[in-house]
């Protein structure tokens, strides 16, 4: 069975949001800019290395860069925004043919890529949106964590019949993932008056952290009322199922678990009963990332959003995808 299909490009469910494409803010584009045979030069700034998707995130940026020729510089930011904002104008300053992100939280980049547009070097934002005008940036890359959320929620309606008490785990404030994952899922519960949020703390996406919050959850008063887990990503989950087993409970079964990301591990703990429901949002993001790239820099118009498309995995067909899990 396929299980994440990348759409290429001439299919993607795009929204051509204006379609101003890189072309108008980017002078690389130009034919004859850079001398032949120089190697493309792309700066990216990745939020760090909280969870499993986000390794196998950068491993598949890293991956395809290497594959075509271009020179990656890679700054990791330890999950700090300063960090990210002093690589990206560190790429500006050292004049790279394009710069590409990971915005870590929403708010807060509209300088920094004004300087970027201003030094007429495009910026492509991948994975997460930043709050910033259309302008700012050439194309966003990534899923649809709204829609996310809203699939994880209509999965728990039809296990639960509608009647669920449930802690959310949430993922890192501001972030958009943690925004968007959040909305949707509340959207799709608040027509169905016997599913409720009883508690919500972030476990800022990180495997240790969901543990942590879980341990905590269960000593509390709430903690003896919930029969469901929705966490953010599947490493918050895996966390919070190794505390549900030290708490001598059965994740699975006397907590229902449904998260976010599709890892291999996530997959694991669906086919062992300890999680039921794993809403994909695919990492393998580096072929589209440089795809965009060499459009860019052939001056070729993109689409203002391209949304990968994504899976989900369930007792149906977790068994079937583990073997091919890579991450
Ligand atoms: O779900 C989570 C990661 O931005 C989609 O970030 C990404 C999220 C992913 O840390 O595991």
């Amino acid at each position: 069975m396929k299980t994440s299909t990348f759409v290429p490009f001439a299919v993607a469910l795009a929204i051509l949001a204006g379609c101003q494409g890189g072309a108008p803010n980017n002078s690389q584009a130009e034919a004859g800019k850079r001398p032949e045979g120089k190697k493309i030069v792309v700066g990216f700034s990745q939020i760090g290395a909280e969870s499993a998707w986000r390794t196998a995130n950068t491993n598949s940026i890293k991956d395809e860069a290497e594959k075509r020729g271009i020179e990656l510089k890679f700054s990791d930011a330890q999950g700090n925004q300063v960090n990210q904002i002093k690589a990206i104008q560190s790429f500006i300053d050292q004049g790279v043919d394009v710069i590409a992100f990971s915005p870590v939280v929403e708010t807060g980049w509209t300088n920094i890529l004004q300087q970027a547009k201003d030094a007429g070097i495009p910026v492509i934002v991948s994975d997460r949106r930043p709050d910033v005008p259309d302008d700012l940036y050439v194309t966003f890359i990534g899923s649809d964590f709204i829609e996310e959320g809203r699939r994880a929620a209509q999965w728990l309606v039809g296990k639960t019949g509608g009647h669920a008490v449930i802690a959310e785990m949430t993922g890192t404030p501001g972030s958009a993932p943690a925004n968007d994952r959040e909305k949707g899922f509340g959207d799709v519960i608040a027509d169905h008056p016997d599913m409720k949020i009883v508690f919500e703390q972030t476990g800022n996406f990180e495997r240790a952290k969901g543990k942590e919050v879980m341990e905590a959850l269960l000593k509390s008063p709430e903690g003896k009322k919930i029969n469901v887990l929705y966490a953010h990503n599947d490493d918050m989950a895996v966390g919070a199922v190794q505390a549900i087993k030290e708490a001598g409970l059965k994740p699975g079964k006397d907590i229902i678990i449904v998260s976010i990301d599709g890892i291999h591990d996530a997959l694991q703990g669906i086919v062992d009963g300890d999680m039921n429901c794993s809403v994909e949002c695919n990492p393998l993001l580096g072929p589209f990332l440089f795809d965009a790239v060499d459009s860019v820099l052939a001056g070729k118009k993109l689409p203002k959003r391209t949304v990968i498309k994504d899976s989900m995995f369930t007792v149906d067909n977790a068994a079937e995808v583990l073997p091919d899990r890579k991450y």
